[in-house]
Protein backbone atom coordinates (compact mmCIF):
# COMPACT_ATOMS: atom_id res chain seq x y z
CA UNK A 1 0.00 0.00 0.00
CA UNK A 2 1.46 3.43 -1.13
CA UNK A 3 1.79 5.85 1.17
CA UNK A 4 1.47 8.62 -0.66
CA UNK A 5 -1.68 9.37 -2.75
CA UNK A 6 -1.58 11.94 -6.36
CA UNK A 7 -3.32 14.98 -5.56
CA UNK A 8 -7.00 14.75 -6.83
CA UNK A 9 -7.37 16.77 -9.92
CA UNK A 10 -11.04 18.92 -9.73
CA UNK A 11 -12.87 22.62 -9.95
CA UNK A 12 -12.44 22.33 -5.81
CA UNK A 13 -8.65 21.05 -5.41
CA UNK A 14 -8.32 23.53 -2.18
CA UNK A 15 -11.16 21.72 -0.86
CA UNK A 16 -9.74 18.48 -2.00
CA UNK A 17 -6.68 19.49 -0.17
CA UNK A 18 -7.57 20.37 2.92
CA UNK A 19 -9.90 17.46 3.02
CA UNK A 20 -7.11 15.25 2.55
CA UNK A 21 -4.81 16.44 5.03
CA UNK A 22 -7.05 16.24 7.48
CA UNK A 23 -7.61 12.71 6.50
CA UNK A 24 -3.90 11.86 7.03
CA UNK A 25 -4.01 13.75 10.65
CA UNK A 26 -7.10 11.82 11.95
CA UNK A 27 -5.10 8.62 10.78
CA UNK A 28 -1.90 9.43 11.76
CA UNK A 29 -1.74 10.96 14.78
CA UNK A 30 -5.04 10.53 16.24
CA UNK A 31 -5.46 7.36 14.94
CA UNK A 32 -9.39 8.06 14.02
CA UNK A 33 -9.72 5.62 11.57
CA UNK A 34 -13.79 6.62 10.92
CA UNK A 35 -12.99 10.37 11.07
CA UNK A 36 -10.04 10.02 8.52
CA UNK A 37 -12.60 7.75 6.25
CA UNK A 38 -15.57 10.60 6.44
CA UNK A 39 -12.75 13.00 5.01
CA UNK A 40 -11.46 10.56 2.65
CA UNK A 41 -14.96 10.02 1.52
CA UNK A 42 -16.10 13.72 0.78
CA UNK A 43 -12.85 14.91 -0.70
CA UNK A 44 -13.99 11.69 -3.08
CA UNK A 45 -17.47 13.32 -3.88
CA UNK A 46 -16.25 16.86 -4.06
CA UNK A 47 -13.48 15.53 -6.64
CA UNK A 48 -16.10 14.32 -8.79
CA UNK A 49 -18.84 17.46 -8.89
CA UNK A 50 -18.56 19.11 -11.67
CA UNK A 51 -18.89 22.67 -10.97
CA UNK A 52 -16.82 25.44 -8.26
CA UNK A 53 -18.02 24.87 -4.87
CA UNK A 54 -19.91 28.25 -4.02
CA UNK A 55 -20.96 27.13 0.36
CA UNK A 56 -20.88 24.71 2.46
CA UNK A 57 -24.98 24.27 2.00
CA UNK A 58 -24.19 23.30 -1.53
CA UNK A 59 -21.40 21.28 -0.44
CA UNK A 60 -23.73 19.54 1.85
CA UNK A 61 -26.24 18.19 -0.43
CA UNK A 62 -23.26 15.62 -1.57
CA UNK A 63 -23.49 12.20 0.27
CA UNK A 64 -20.41 12.24 2.05
CA UNK A 65 -20.50 15.80 3.31
CA UNK A 66 -21.99 16.49 6.73
CA UNK A 67 -22.23 19.48 8.64
CA UNK A 68 -19.10 19.96 10.11
CA UNK A 69 -16.85 19.68 6.44
CA UNK A 70 -19.65 22.12 5.11
CA UNK A 71 -18.86 24.70 7.99
CA UNK A 72 -14.89 23.94 7.06
CA UNK A 73 -16.05 24.29 3.50
CA UNK A 74 -17.64 27.76 4.40
CA UNK A 75 -14.72 28.94 6.66
CA UNK A 76 -12.13 27.61 3.88
CA UNK A 77 -14.36 29.68 1.55
CA UNK A 78 -14.68 32.81 2.52
CA UNK A 79 -10.91 33.70 4.45
CA UNK A 80 -8.85 31.44 2.77
CA UNK A 81 -7.59 29.13 5.24
CA UNK A 82 -8.92 26.86 8.01
CA UNK A 83 -7.94 27.95 11.43
CA UNK A 84 -8.04 23.99 12.64
CA UNK A 85 -5.26 23.09 9.57
CA UNK A 86 -3.22 26.40 10.76
CA UNK A 87 -3.09 25.23 14.69
CA UNK A 88 -2.10 21.24 12.99
CA UNK A 89 0.35 22.88 10.37
CA UNK A 90 2.09 24.65 13.74
CA UNK A 91 1.97 21.87 16.27
CA UNK A 92 4.85 20.14 16.45
CA UNK A 93 3.29 16.91 17.71
CA UNK A 94 1.06 16.46 14.79
CA UNK A 95 3.74 17.60 11.96
CA UNK A 96 6.78 14.93 13.66
CA UNK A 97 3.99 12.24 14.00
CA UNK A 98 2.90 12.90 10.40
CA UNK A 99 6.12 13.15 9.23
CA UNK A 100 7.13 10.29 10.47
CA UNK A 101 4.67 7.99 9.06
CA UNK A 102 5.55 8.57 5.91
CA UNK A 103 8.85 6.32 6.56
CA UNK A 104 7.30 3.17 5.04
CA UNK A 105 7.59 0.53 7.97
CA UNK A 106 6.12 3.35 10.79
CA UNK A 107 3.07 3.46 11.41
CA UNK A 108 0.69 5.87 13.82
CA UNK A 109 1.60 3.88 16.52
CA UNK A 110 5.53 3.47 15.66
CA UNK A 111 5.53 7.42 15.09
CA UNK A 112 4.03 7.97 18.29
CA UNK A 113 6.40 6.01 20.05
CA UNK A 114 9.29 7.37 18.64
CA UNK A 115 8.28 10.88 19.22
CA UNK A 116 7.42 9.89 23.03
CA UNK A 117 11.31 8.92 23.20
CA UNK A 118 11.94 12.47 21.31
CA UNK A 119 12.99 10.89 17.78
CA UNK A 120 11.43 13.63 15.76
CA UNK A 121 13.00 13.98 12.29
CA UNK A 122 14.94 12.20 9.61
CA UNK A 123 18.13 13.19 10.89
CA UNK A 124 17.10 11.45 14.79
CA UNK A 125 15.86 8.73 13.08
CA UNK A 126 19.34 7.84 11.39
CA UNK A 127 20.83 8.30 14.71
CA UNK A 128 18.72 5.52 16.14
CA UNK A 129 19.08 3.15 13.10
CA UNK A 130 19.70 0.61 15.17
CA UNK A 131 16.56 0.48 16.93
CA UNK A 132 14.86 0.14 13.48
CA UNK A 133 13.22 -3.00 12.23
CA UNK A 134 14.42 -3.64 8.85
CA UNK A 135 11.65 -3.06 7.39
CA UNK A 136 12.05 0.87 8.65
CA UNK A 137 15.72 0.65 7.75
CA UNK A 138 14.94 0.21 4.12
CA UNK A 139 12.39 2.17 4.81
CA UNK A 140 14.56 5.26 6.21
CA UNK A 141 17.54 4.28 3.38
CA UNK A 142 15.23 5.23 0.16
CA UNK A 143 13.15 7.63 2.23
CA UNK A 144 13.66 10.35 -0.46
CA UNK A 145 12.97 7.61 -3.18
CA UNK A 146 9.82 6.78 -2.58
CA UNK A 147 8.27 9.70 -1.82
CA UNK A 148 8.04 10.69 -5.34
CA UNK A 149 5.83 9.12 -7.70
CA UNK A 150 6.06 6.45 -10.68
CA UNK A 151 5.42 7.70 -14.09
CA UNK A 152 3.20 5.61 -16.24
CA UNK A 153 5.78 5.27 -18.90
CA UNK A 154 7.85 3.75 -16.16
CA UNK A 155 5.42 1.58 -14.99
CA UNK A 156 5.06 -0.01 -18.71
CA UNK A 157 8.33 -0.56 -19.19
CA UNK A 158 7.81 -2.15 -15.32
CA UNK A 159 4.88 -4.02 -16.33
CA UNK A 160 6.71 -5.89 -19.22
CA UNK A 161 9.61 -6.60 -17.65
CA UNK A 162 7.67 -8.20 -15.00
CA UNK A 163 5.38 -10.16 -17.45
CA UNK A 164 8.49 -11.31 -19.48
CA UNK A 165 10.42 -12.95 -16.47
CA UNK A 166 7.26 -14.33 -14.93
CA UNK A 167 6.63 -16.41 -18.35
CA UNK A 168 10.67 -17.79 -17.64
CA UNK A 169 9.82 -18.91 -14.46
CA UNK A 170 6.86 -20.44 -15.63
CA UNK A 171 3.88 -20.47 -18.51
CA UNK A 172 1.16 -21.47 -16.17
CA UNK A 173 1.32 -18.48 -14.08
CA UNK A 174 -0.93 -15.55 -14.18
CA UNK A 175 0.13 -12.18 -13.12
CA UNK A 176 -2.00 -8.41 -13.15
CA UNK A 177 -0.18 -5.25 -12.25
CA UNK A 178 -3.48 -3.88 -10.14
CA UNK A 179 -3.48 -0.99 -7.88
CA UNK A 180 -3.63 2.97 -9.68
CA UNK A 181 -1.77 1.72 -12.38
CA UNK A 182 -4.45 -0.16 -13.72
CA UNK A 183 -6.99 2.14 -13.33
CA UNK A 184 -5.03 4.30 -15.73
CA UNK A 185 -3.41 6.95 -13.38
CA UNK A 186 -0.91 8.90 -14.64
CA UNK A 187 1.57 8.21 -12.01
CA UNK A 188 1.52 5.42 -9.41
CA UNK A 189 2.69 5.57 -5.56
CA UNK A 190 3.97 2.33 -5.87
CA UNK A 191 3.61 -1.48 -8.06
CA UNK A 192 0.82 -3.67 -7.08
CA UNK A 193 1.51 -7.50 -8.58
CA UNK A 194 -1.16 -10.28 -7.90
CA UNK A 195 -0.10 -13.72 -9.34
CA UNK A 196 -1.98 -16.98 -9.71
CA UNK A 197 -1.39 -20.43 -10.87
CA UNK A 198 -3.60 -23.56 -11.66
CA UNK A 199 -1.99 -25.54 -9.81
CA UNK A 200 -2.88 -23.16 -6.69
CA UNK A 201 -6.78 -23.13 -5.54
CA UNK A 202 -8.19 -22.31 -2.02
CA UNK A 203 -8.59 -26.10 -1.71
CA UNK A 204 -5.04 -27.32 -2.14
CA UNK A 205 -1.80 -26.97 0.15
CA UNK A 206 0.14 -23.59 0.83
CA UNK A 207 2.39 -23.27 -1.98
CA UNK A 208 4.82 -20.71 -1.02
CA UNK A 209 7.54 -21.81 -3.93
CA UNK A 210 4.64 -20.69 -6.24
CA UNK A 211 5.77 -17.31 -5.21
CA UNK A 212 9.59 -17.53 -4.13
CA UNK A 213 10.44 -19.21 -7.45
CA UNK A 214 9.02 -15.73 -8.46
CA UNK A 215 11.11 -13.44 -6.21
CA UNK A 216 14.12 -15.54 -6.49
CA UNK A 217 14.17 -14.95 -10.02
CA UNK A 218 13.48 -11.16 -9.96
CA UNK A 219 15.95 -10.74 -7.81
CA UNK A 220 18.47 -12.56 -10.02
CA UNK A 221 18.24 -10.73 -13.04
CA UNK A 222 18.53 -7.59 -10.56
CA UNK A 223 14.87 -6.16 -10.58
CA UNK A 224 14.18 -7.23 -7.26
CA UNK A 225 16.81 -4.98 -4.63
CA UNK A 226 15.51 -5.22 -1.36
CA UNK A 227 13.09 -7.57 1.20
CA UNK A 228 10.82 -5.99 3.42
CA UNK A 229 9.01 -8.85 4.20
CA UNK A 230 8.51 -12.19 2.67
CA UNK A 231 5.77 -14.51 3.59
CA UNK A 232 3.89 -17.66 2.01
CA UNK A 233 1.71 -15.70 -0.05
CA UNK A 234 2.70 -12.08 0.17
CA UNK A 235 6.36 -10.41 -1.16
CA UNK A 236 7.19 -7.07 0.08
CA UNK A 237 9.86 -5.41 -1.10
CA UNK A 238 11.97 -2.49 -3.45
CA UNK A 239 12.73 -2.98 -7.25
CA UNK A 240 14.49 -0.93 -9.40
CA UNK A 241 15.46 -0.97 -13.19
CA UNK A 242 18.20 -1.40 -14.88
CA UNK A 243 18.79 1.62 -17.95
CA UNK A 244 18.74 0.27 -21.53
CA UNK A 245 22.06 0.54 -23.76
CA UNK A 246 20.31 4.13 -24.73
CA UNK A 247 19.61 5.29 -21.66
CA UNK A 248 22.91 4.79 -20.16
CA UNK A 249 22.65 8.62 -18.01
CA UNK A 250 19.53 7.72 -16.87
CA UNK A 251 19.85 6.41 -13.31
CA UNK A 252 15.88 4.88 -12.47
CA UNK A 253 14.77 5.30 -8.77
CA UNK A 254 14.46 2.46 -6.05
CA UNK A 255 10.64 1.43 -6.51
CA UNK A 256 8.20 -0.16 -3.43
CA UNK A 257 6.98 -3.00 -4.74
CA UNK A 258 4.35 -5.99 -3.68
CA UNK A 259 3.72 -9.60 -5.10
CA UNK A 260 0.73 -11.51 -3.77
CA UNK A 261 0.23 -14.83 -4.38
CA UNK A 262 -3.79 -15.77 -4.78
CA UNK A 263 -5.76 -18.81 -5.25
CA UNK A 264 -6.64 -19.31 -8.69
CA UNK A 265 -10.71 -19.33 -7.56
CA UNK A 266 -10.33 -16.17 -5.75
CA UNK A 267 -8.11 -14.55 -7.68
CA UNK A 268 -10.62 -12.32 -9.29
CA UNK A 269 -12.31 -11.20 -6.09
CA UNK A 270 -8.55 -9.91 -5.30
CA UNK A 271 -7.58 -8.67 -8.65
CA UNK A 272 -10.96 -6.13 -8.01
CA UNK A 273 -10.06 -5.40 -4.66
CA UNK A 274 -6.26 -4.80 -5.49
CA UNK A 275 -7.33 -2.66 -8.37
CA UNK A 276 -9.18 -0.15 -6.40
CA UNK A 277 -9.60 2.15 -5.55
CA UNK A 278 -10.41 2.12 -2.04
CA UNK A 279 -13.06 4.56 -1.92
CA UNK A 280 -14.62 2.21 -5.30
CA UNK A 281 -14.23 -0.78 -3.05
CA UNK A 282 -16.44 0.44 -0.20
CA UNK A 283 -18.60 1.86 -2.53
CA UNK A 284 -19.12 -1.63 -4.49
CA UNK A 285 -19.59 -3.43 -1.03
CA UNK A 286 -22.07 -1.34 0.36
CA UNK A 287 -24.13 -1.95 -3.05
CA UNK A 288 -23.27 -5.48 -2.98
CA UNK A 289 -24.49 -5.72 1.40
CA UNK A 290 -27.76 -4.22 0.20
CA UNK A 291 -28.25 -6.94 -2.50
CA UNK A 292 -27.57 -9.86 -0.04
CA UNK A 293 -23.77 -10.17 -0.78
CA UNK A 294 -20.84 -9.99 1.34
CA UNK A 295 -17.58 -8.91 -1.01
CA UNK A 296 -13.77 -8.93 0.56
CA UNK A 297 -10.80 -9.45 -0.98
CA UNK A 298 -11.14 -13.13 -1.31
CA UNK A 299 -14.83 -14.07 -2.18
CA UNK A 300 -18.28 -12.91 -2.49
CA UNK A 301 -21.27 -15.11 -0.45
CA UNK A 302 -24.81 -14.51 -0.45
CA UNK A 303 -26.11 -14.12 3.02
CA UNK A 304 -29.03 -15.88 4.23
CA UNK A 305 -31.51 -15.22 6.00
CA UNK A 306 -30.29 -14.62 9.43
CA UNK A 307 -27.02 -12.38 8.03
CA UNK A 308 -24.85 -15.65 7.92
CA UNK A 309 -22.62 -15.66 4.72
CA UNK A 310 -22.95 -18.83 2.34
CA UNK A 311 -20.39 -20.27 0.79
CA UNK A 312 -18.35 -18.77 -2.14
CA UNK A 313 -19.69 -18.14 -5.17
CA UNK A 314 -17.79 -19.38 -8.55
CA UNK A 315 -15.99 -16.62 -9.78
CA UNK A 316 -14.14 -16.57 -13.35
CA UNK A 317 -13.87 -13.09 -13.98
CA UNK A 318 -14.52 -9.45 -12.82
CA UNK A 319 -17.24 -8.93 -14.56
CA UNK A 320 -19.18 -11.94 -12.60
CA UNK A 321 -18.79 -9.95 -9.42
CA UNK A 322 -20.62 -7.27 -10.84
CA UNK A 323 -23.16 -9.72 -12.66
CA UNK A 324 -24.15 -10.91 -9.23
CA UNK A 325 -24.69 -7.81 -6.86
CA UNK A 326 -26.70 -6.55 -10.33
CA UNK A 327 -24.18 -3.67 -11.02
CA UNK A 328 -23.16 -2.44 -14.31
CA UNK A 329 -20.10 -3.35 -15.20
CA UNK A 330 -16.98 -0.47 -14.88
CA UNK A 331 -14.24 -0.64 -16.94
CA UNK A 332 -11.03 -0.42 -14.17
CA UNK A 333 -10.19 3.73 -15.33
CA UNK A 334 -13.83 4.06 -14.32
CA UNK A 335 -13.15 2.79 -10.67
CA UNK A 336 -11.46 6.23 -9.13
CA UNK A 337 -14.04 6.65 -6.63
N1 LIG B 1 -6.96 -1.13 -0.88
C1 LIG B 1 -8.18 -0.98 -0.22
N2 LIG B 1 -8.21 -0.55 1.07
C2 LIG B 1 -7.06 -0.23 1.70
C3 LIG B 1 -5.83 -0.35 1.05
C4 LIG B 1 -5.80 -0.80 -0.25
O1 LIG B 1 -9.22 -1.25 -0.81
N3 LIG B 1 -7.12 0.21 2.96
C5 LIG B 1 -6.94 -1.58 -2.29
C6 LIG B 1 -7.43 -0.50 -3.20
C7 LIG B 1 -6.17 0.11 -3.73
C8 LIG B 1 -5.26 -1.09 -3.82
O2 LIG B 1 -5.63 -1.90 -2.68
O3 LIG B 1 -6.38 0.73 -4.99
C9 LIG B 1 -3.80 -0.76 -3.81
O4 LIG B 1 -3.45 0.06 -2.70
P1 LIG B 1 -2.53 1.33 -2.87
O5 LIG B 1 -2.41 1.98 -1.55
O6 LIG B 1 -1.28 0.96 -3.57
O7 LIG B 1 -3.42 2.32 -3.77
P2 LIG B 1 -3.37 2.70 -5.29
O8 LIG B 1 -2.54 1.76 -6.07
O9 LIG B 1 -4.78 2.87 -5.70
O10 LIG B 1 -2.71 4.15 -5.29
P3 LIG B 1 -1.15 4.54 -5.43
O11 LIG B 1 -0.95 5.06 -6.81
O12 LIG B 1 -0.97 5.63 -4.42
O13 LIG B 1 -0.33 3.33 -5.13
MG1 LIG C 1 -0.58 1.28 -5.52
Amino acid sequence: MSKRKAPQESLNEGITDFLVELANYERNVNRAVHKYNAYRKAASVISKYPQKIKSGTEAKKLDGVGAKIAEKIDEFLQTGTLRKLDKIRNDDTSSSINFLTRVTGIGPAAARKFFDEGVKTLEDLKNIEHKLNHHQQIGLKYFEEFEKRIPRAEMQTMEALILKELDKVGTDYIGTICGSYRRGAESSGDIDILLTHPDYTSESEKQAKLLHDVVDHLESVGFVTDTLSKGDTKFMGVCQLQPSDEEEEEEYLHRRIDIRLIPKDQYYCGVLYFTGSDIFNKNMRTHALEKGFTLNEYTIRPLGVTGMAGEPLLVDSEKDIFDYIQWKYKEPKERSQ
